[in-house]
């Protein structure tokens, strides 16, 4: 008997890790018959002699899209050009992250596509992201990134052609993902990664994901999204269980110091929400 991790599945074989080594292992029945679904990134206990899963430990967390058990943090892919930055997706994808409580990771890609003056915009924007409090790096700093993550798991997340792959490919030479040039990648929305593994890298693992389209608030309420947005903790409004909209005297909207995109997006993400909550009482 031995631990180890789940690091693929493909149909009804599962491969997994366990002191370095893989084994390719079968699901004993009796999990089917209790509706449990192994999952990739799941702690399992085998049985060496028969390349067996015969048991399933805890899970900390388990994400539904990508479906993986197990992460602690999240590095989201944000590129600056092919495709334009997306301050809106990044905002939602670190509202996902936080509610989920996966520490995010911002990572910056394709700024070698930019002049010195659309770099200076990007650097005063890394710079908003740093100072509340979020780790923000480039695509290029890749030693620093593995400080980060060290004993980790980590799910990359972002925009179709954001550079996902590419990255992963980088800071393991030996992986050798498929990457697809923007064009091909957007114009025929054609996903190049689909999801059935976790790699493990020097002594941190990392999920590839083919990016995200729908992501909704269903599941997040409405105080966990203003708590998403840290910032506000740090300026005072003299309202309680304010939402800070349309507040005369309020201390968060307006305030000079919260960069607008995130107060427009924190708005935006707020209004969905009343929006899909009124639709259900409706019914
Ligand atoms: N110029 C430039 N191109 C990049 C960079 N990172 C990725 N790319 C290119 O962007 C395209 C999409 O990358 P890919 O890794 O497939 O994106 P994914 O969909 O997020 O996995 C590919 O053609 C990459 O070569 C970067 O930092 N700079
Ligand atoms: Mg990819
Ligand atoms: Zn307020």
């Amino acid at each position: 008997m031995l631990k180890g991790r789940i690091i693929n599945i493909n149909s009804s074989n599962y491969t997994v890790i366990a002191k370095d080594k893989k084994y390719v292992c079968t699901v004993r029945g009796v999990f089917r018959e209790k509706k449990v679904t192994p999952l990739v990134g799941d702690n399992v206990v085998i049985n060496v002699k028969d390349s067996q899963i015969i048991e399933i430990l805890k899970r900390k967390n388990q994400l539904q899209r990508p479906s993986v058990a197990n992460i602690d943090m999240s590095l989201i892919m944000v590129s600056v050009k092919k495709p334009n930055l997306d301050l809106l997706l990044l905002d939602k994808l670190l509202v996902h992250s936080l509610a989920s409580k996966i520490t995010p990771i911002i990572c910056f890609t394709k700024c070698d596509l930019l002049n010195d003056d659309e770099y200076e915009k990007i650097k005063e924007i890394k710079k908003y992201y740093k100072k509340i409090g979020f780790e923000v790096i480039e695509n290029t700093e890749i030693s620093y990134f593995k400080k980060l993550v060290s004993g980790k798991t980590v799910v990359c997340a972002g925009q179709t052609g954001s550079g996902k792959s590419t990255f992963i490919n980088k800071i393991d030479s030996t992986l050798d993902l498929k990457t697809a040039p923007i064009s091909k990648a957007l114009g025929r929305g054609v996903h190049t990664t689909r999801l059935n593994s976790i790699y493990k890298v020097d002594d941190f693992y990392i999920v590839d994901t083919p990016g995200f389209s729908a992501l909704d608030f269903d599941n997040i309420d409405k105080e966990v999204i203003k708590d998403c947005f840290i910032e506000f903790n740090n300026y005072t409004c003299k309202y309680t269980g304010c939402y800070h909209i349309n507040i005369d005297g309020c201390g968060i909207e307006g305030n000079k110091n919260i960069l607008p995109s995130r107060y427009k997006n924190y708005k935006r993400f707020i209004k969905e929400k009343d929006e899909s909550s009124s639709k259900f009482f409706k019914k």
